[in-house]
């Protein structure tokens, strides 16, 4: 649909439960549903030819690839990049090849009321899928999962097992989310024939591979395909409206039951929509705001219907939390009360794994954040994992949502292809995300150069067809104290603004930053009358360099850095400024230029998760933070802070 249309029409197919068809939850097993996980060691190759075609051209998906020529064993989910020994593919721009054989259980090949669905977490950045040889799917965007329903190749014929071939490219053109281009270096007194790099306006490095875990599962031919919860609260009753999209059949029931944490059932309804109603609700609270944070009831959907083979039934569980978001001119409100965001921006990004999901790497990252007293992080600069997501859930850590739109400043990317593209981006996502108590707030876009012609459209269209996807969240896009003529900040719920004050330019002079902040915000408050978070500030340092008085790179500069900042949010917040994300949790790895040393230092904890200096001063401040805001809502000291550092 025209992205004008949607802007008008969204709202209306919202409430007739028209938008957002076709669901993406996330599979899990249930009496009606089996998975199969396919991470471990698939073969690997890179296509170095110098068109990049050579695959397809020799239609390496036919056969087992280790009959094209030599190949590489792979982890997944991993980046490709760091994990083997050669210069080359680190840097490989162009197609690389995956594949794997899976036996399947009997029953998933001979039972034709199973239906078998590859799903893809994440392909960084555009995939094609065969099975067998037949090709079952094409996906562009990185950070996003795709499926395809199997079911027909793999019940066609006496196989119990399967060849699953994933061709990616991570080629980015201004087209793609993120953009980028590539550069053709033609002078060949310089460089050898052919060659090209590719180009990139963002700030990290452009892994790629297989990221996030691939598996397969089955759901009967009559299944769940999709559920929508919106929450509300009235007094003590919470309201979860709900509503649910059955694929396969037209003739069927619904019943869906509400547990709490005790597995006791506290409401109940039947048919595809409505709403239950929940007396005395326990609401699902952000770490540190209340004793007991992040309460999620089970909603459970049975689906039973008559097919020719007999009666099916199909079985989902989804955690639901009962919350409410809204915003005023200056503030950030979660159920009912002023949320403060003191948090984060984090990368997926590890040593050797790349952007390659992790559990141990993901646990870590999680208790280093309880132990912060972080109670939110923004996806910094695109969609993450739907487990972290799930974690979020689960510890209450708030999330500001982010797209891929990250460096977007050439013209082209401003074009109609390319807002056709970032519109899909943001269905993709909150079809995903849309159930999350966790995700407050969406964020289309990071620093975009906004101040070139074509912008405000682009950003008008892309905030309303977001709000029209999701009317019961905020969006933002987060901006740049640069760019003065912001326009995409009029569209916005909230102002999202990064700022480098004595670190991009009066390096050295953390003496400016106080009277540079405030005038910032006063101007910012001024012109919007919006809440305004501070979504990005830091200084680099390289662990363990010492320097006092300090000098920029060392731990004291990054320190002292933030200091200065803390003094205007700290006034600030009184009035209009929501929040604090501090860049960055970790240090993660850039291109190279001569501004990186082994990439980007301005973390925190340095890539490994070990703290800097700067990570206790961070800990103090939001535990005094989260002790504020709890005095704030109750007088009763609360549980969860008698583990604080610093209660009082
Ligand atoms: C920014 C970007 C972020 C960079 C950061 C920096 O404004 O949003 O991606 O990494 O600055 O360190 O320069």
């Amino acid at each position: 649909m025209p992205a004008g249309l949607w802007a008008a029409l969204g709202p209306l197919l919202w409430a007739c439960g028209l938008a957002l068809q076709g669901g993406m939850l996330y599979p899990q097993e249930s009496p009606s549903r089996e998975r199969k996980e396919l991470d471990g060691l698939w073969s690997f190759r890179a296509d170095f030819s110098e068109n990049r075609r050579q695959g397809f051209e020799g239609q390496w998906y036919r056969t087992p690839l280790r009959e094209s020529g030599p190949t590489l064993d792979m982890p997944v989910p991993s980046s490709f990049n760091d994990v083997s020994q050669d210069r080359q593919l680190r840097s490989f721009v162009g197609w690389v090849w995956y594949e794997r054989e899976v036996t399947l259980p009997q029953r998933w090949t001979q039972d034709l009321g199973t239906r078998v669905v590859l799903r893809i977490g994440s392909a960084h950045y555009y995939a094609i899928v065969w099975v067998n040889g037949v090709h079952v799917a094409e996906h562009e965007g990185g950070h996003l999962p795709f499926e395809a329903d199997i079911s027909k190749l793999v019940q066609s014929g006496p196989l119990s097992s399967c060849r699953i071939t994933i061709a990616i490219n991570n080629t980015l053109t201004p087209h793609t989310l993120p953009p980028g281009t590539i550069l053709h270096k033609t002078d060949i007194s310089k460089y050898p024939k052919g060659y090209f790099v590719q180009d990139t306006n963002f700030d990290f490095f452009n892994y790629a591979g297989l990221h996030r875990p691939v598996l397969l599962y089955t759901t009967p031919t009559t299944y769940i395909d999709d559920i929508t919860i919106t929450t509300g609260v009235d007094q003590d009753t919470g309201l979860v409206d709900y509503q649910v999209f059955v694929q396969g059949s037209e003739y069927f029931q619904l019943e869906v039951c509400l547990l709490d944490q005790e597995g006791k059932v506290v409401a109940q309804g039947t048919g595809g929509r409505g709403q239950l109603q929940v007396p005395n609700a326990h609401l699902w609270w952000p770490y540190l705001m209340h004793e007991h944070p992040a309460y999620l009831y089970s909603l459970e959907v049975r689906l039973t219907a008559q097919t020719a083979a007999g009666a099916v039934s199909d079985f989902y569980t989804l955690p639901v939390g009962i919350r409410t978001v809204a915003v005023t001119g200056h503030q950030f409100l979660i159920n009912g009360k002023p949320f403060y965001f003191h948090g984060v921006n984090k990368h997926e990004d590890a040593d050797i794994r790349g952007r390659g999901f992790d559990w141990p790497l993901l646990v870590k990252d999680f208790n280093l954040l309880r132990w912060l007293g972080a109670n939110a992080f923004r996806t910094s600069h695109y969609p993450y994992a739907e487990e972290v997501m799930q974690l979020c859930d689960r510890y209450g850590i708030v999330v500001i949502d982010e797209s891929p739109g990250v460096g977007i400043v050439l013209v082209q990317s401003y074009s109609n292809e390319s807002l056709q593209h970032h519109l899909e981006v943001m269905e993709e996502l909150v079809r995903r995300d849309k159930n999350h108590p966790a995700v407050v707030m969406w964020s289309v876009a990071n620093e975009p150069t906004s101040f070139l012609k074509p912008a405000g459209y682009y950003f008008k269209t892309l905030i309303a067809h977001t709000k029209a996807l999701d009317p019961s969240r905020p969006v933002t896009f987060v901006t740049n104290s640069n760019y003065e003529a912001d326009l995409g900040a009029p569209y916005v719920d909230v102002i999202c603004v990064n700022s480098y004050y004595s670190w991009y330019h009066d390096y050295g002079h953390l003496e400016v930053i106080p009277l540079h902040l405030a005038t910032e915000f006063e101007n910012w408050y001024r012109t919007y009358q919006k809440p305004i978070i501070q979504s990005e500030y830091g200084a680099g340092s390289v662990a363990g360099f010492h320097q006092d008085p300090p000098l920029m790179f060392s731990e004291e500069y990054q320190k002292g850095l933030l200091e200065q900042y803390h003094l205007v949010l700290d006034q600030k917040r009184k009035d209009y400024v929501v929040g604090e994300l501090i860049w960055n949790f970790a240090d993660f790895m850039t291109d190279q230029s001569p501004r990186r040393v082994m990439g980007n230092k301005k973390g925190i904890f340095t890539r490994q998760r070990q703290p800097k200096a700067a990570a206790f001063l961070l800990r103090e401040r939001y535990w005094k933070l989260a002790n504020e805001t709890m005095y704030h809502l109750s007088a009763a000291k609360s549980q969860c802070l008698e583990n604080s550092p610093f209660s009082f």
